[in-house]
């Protein structure tokens, strides 16, 4: 097991199918930390209020490992977000021994304070980012064989003209690529306002470290498609995991 000094999850969407909690169990067996900060979007009670409850035993345990962990002593915080903003009426709260806040001001081991917030105040555009994610490399590269593809039947049914798929979803991946930099803009802005020394945050499903003006800006990805969180190290040192172990481990022994 990996001792760390924070774990920074979000973004797992508890109770929908798209939810990786088996990767999320596997990292979790993986890390032990002091803190273990959730930055919002952890249950998605707006996909469950909409009637799609997909709730698994792995989910369940999920939600059981991190309150084991919270009752032996481990600080367990919860920000929520905009997918589980029910619970933001409990902000100020706690619940078993998970402190519910609406953000938090944490100071790492060398010193330096980040701002933890889910960040769905600053997305400008819409609270329906899901294309943020799904218009990844992966999606782009089919969509240019899609388009050869089509270019061919075009030429073979000597259809005029050269409808690019790939120039219309290269339109869509730059609005992406803005949306996520006038995010990162925006938080770092604020963090800067407020003389903090980075932030830490979700929402938008695009794991990230980077460093601005001296500042320091962080995402957590998610565990929808990424499969990722920020862990603090004994030094404050940040790091992104990647969890990339398989997608369907093998049958528990027993
Ligand atoms: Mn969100």
């Amino acid at each position: 097991m990996t001792q760390v000094r924070s774990i920074f999850l979000s973004d797992i969407h508890l109770g929908t199918r798209a939810c990786q909690a088996n990767r999320l169990l596997e990292f979790l067996k993986e890390y032990s930390a002091e803190n273990i900060f959730l930055l919002g979007d952890i249950v998605d009670l707006w996909a469950m209020s909409r009637g799609g409850v997909h709730w698994t035993p792995a989910q369940n345990t999920v939600v059981q490992k991190l309150l084991r962990r919270a009752r032996h002593g481990d600080k367990i915080f919860f920000i929520p977000g905009n997918h589980d903003e029910a619970i933001r009426e409990y902000v100020g709260t706690s619940f078993g021994d998970v402190v519910v806040a609406h953000e938090i001001i944490h100071t790492a081991a060398d010193g330096r304070r980040y701002l933890l917030l889910h960040g769905d105040e600053f997305d400008q555009v819409t609270r329906h980012h899901k294309w943020v994610a799904i218009l990844g490399d992966k999606s782009y590269n089919m969509l240019v064989s899609l388009n050869i593809y089509l270019s061919w039947l075009r030429r073979t049914f000597r259809r005029p003209g050269y409808w690019s798929l790939a120039g219309y979803a290269k339109r869509k991946i730059k609005t992406a690529i803005n949306f996520i930099f006038s995010f990162e803009d925006s938080v770092i802005h604020h963090v800067r306002g407020r003389k903090l020394d980075g932030a830490i945050c979700g929402h938008i499903h695009w794991p990230m470290i980077k460093e601005v003006g001296g500042l320091s800006y962080l995402n957590c990805g998610d565990w929808v498609d990424s499969c990722t969180a920020i862990v603090e190290h004994f030094d404050g040192r940040m790091e992104l995991v990647t969890w990339n172990a398989s997608p369907n481990p093998a049958v528990q022994p027993g």
